[in-house]
């Protein structure tokens, strides 16, 4: 209310986007809807301190609360995980992850991880990345024929490039990590592991995806994907992690604080603490489990409309669709489901031919539309709209009116 008077302008907009959120499907498997709850924390009036350092040990007053609540988030996260130690401060998952690198490497030592257009993230060594710049970057991919993990790459780079650190995590892979086998890569040359968790925290903390807990030393993760946070991240130290190098927790907080940030946004840590005690519920185990029923309902759907899946299917949150066959490519298909109303992305495909901007896949996942509410009932019918898109743009009207129609039975989360 007081938004409106002060700043229409701003005021306008945000209700616009909500309208689009309401009305639309929110199909980028990186993002979903967070709950009320949560966004009354971020929308606090803890967004105005300061709290440098550590509970306990601060560089500014009046913190006695804020004590309270980082140790409650760390608490709520170690339980939720089961990991020795956490650190809640990253801004988001590239701060996370810059700061397991300066933990536990020197500039220029070597490190490994997925390539970009493999599936893999910037910050897992990419070539236009930190990670890769004041590193020396070993990259692993996808096999071509199968488009999963290629191990037997993985584990030959590994005794080849003695990695001081191997990076483990996606953004475009649809199937489950082995971490036994990457703990026993890791640990036959040395290596520190860390799994960047980013897009299947929210499964991991549900059961719907193995742990790599036991596997590895470190895992990052960003808290507002599968996890429906706010927009942050943590850094885990696991038992196993403890055990190769005691001062672990140590080298991780300092390099967040003093080394890569200065004072922790406090509302939104307050947003993760409430968004772990969500994660904590059986309802959350339960929401968790149907994202992946219906991310393998709606790949098995548009497998039967002649889509190609990269890999074949889905054993998470999301779907990597090859459109070579389709003659479209993705960004095209992108702007016209957007148009009817299914927000996804472009997205290079292992081996994509295509330039990055321009690249011949598509990606989409179901955390966001499972929130609303929807089952396998509801991704069939879904299926039956990006054929429908993707194969006629014409369609493209009628189907934005359907979705409306749909969206209207499954609100946003109140
Ligand atoms: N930007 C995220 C994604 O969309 O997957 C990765 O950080």
């Amino acid at each position: 209310m007081k938004l409106k008077k002060q700043d229409p302008q701003v005021a306008k907009l945000i209700e616009l986007e909500t309208e689009r959120q309401k009305t639309s499907l929110e199909m980028i498997p990186s993002e979903n809807h967070s709950s009320p709850a949560v966004r009354e924390a971020l929308g606090s009036l803890l967004t105005d301190k300061y709290a440098e350092g550590y509970p306990g040990k601060r560089y500014y007053a009046g913190l006695k609360y804020y004590d309270i609540l980082e140790n409650l988030c760390q608490d709520r996260a170690k339980k939720l995980f089961g990991v020795a130690h956490v650190n809640v401060q990253p801004y988001s998952g590239s701060p996370a992850n810059a700061a397991v690198y300066m933990a536990v490497c020197e500039p220029g030592d070597t490190i490994m991880g997925m390539a970009l257009p493999m599936g893999g993230h910037l910050t897992h060594g990419w070539k236009v990345n930190f990670s890769a710049k004041f590193y020396n970057s070993v990259q692993y991919g996808v096999d071509e024929k199968t488009g999963l993990i290629n191990y037997d790459e993985v584990e030959k780079l590994a005794k080849e490039k003695k990695p001081k650190l191997i990076f483990v995590g996606a953004t475009a892979y649809s199937r489950i990590f082995d971490w036994k086998r990457l703990g026993e890569i890791a640990d036959s040359v040395g290596a520190y592991l860390a799994a960047d968790i980013a897009h299947i925290a929210g499964l991991v903390a549900g059961g719907a995806h193995p742990s790599p807990v036991p596997y590895v030393h470190i895992v990052s993760t960003t808290t507002h994907k599968t996890l429906r946070g706010p927009r942050g991240g943590m850094i885990m130290v696991t038992q196993k992690g403890v055990e190769k190098d005691p001062d672990l927790p140590k080298k991780i907080d300092r390099a967040i604080f003093p080394g890569l940030q200065g004072g922790p946004h406090m509302h939104q840590i307050a947003g993760i603490a409430v968004c772990l005690k969500e994660a904590s519920t059986p309802a959350f185990k339960k929401y968790a489990k149907q994202i992946v029923k219906n991310a393998r309902a709606l790949a098995k759907e548009l497998k039967e409309y002649g889509f190609n899946l990269v890999s074949g299917g889905t054993d998470n949150h999301l779907i990597l669709i090859d459109l070579r066959n389709k003659n479209i490519a993705g960004p095209e298909a992108q702007d016209l489901l957007e148009e009817a109303g299914i927000t996804i992305n472009k997205n290079s495909i292992p081996f994509d031919p295509a330039p990055p901007f321009k690249p011949s896949g598509i990606r989409m996942g179901t955390p966001a539309i499972t929130t609303r509410g929807m089952k396998e009932k509801e991704m069939k019918i879904i299926a039956g709209w990006i054929n429908e898109v993707v194969s006629n743009k014409n369609s493209v009207k009628k189907v934005r009116e359907e979705i409306k129609k749909l969206c209207k039975k499954f609100p946003l989360p109140k």
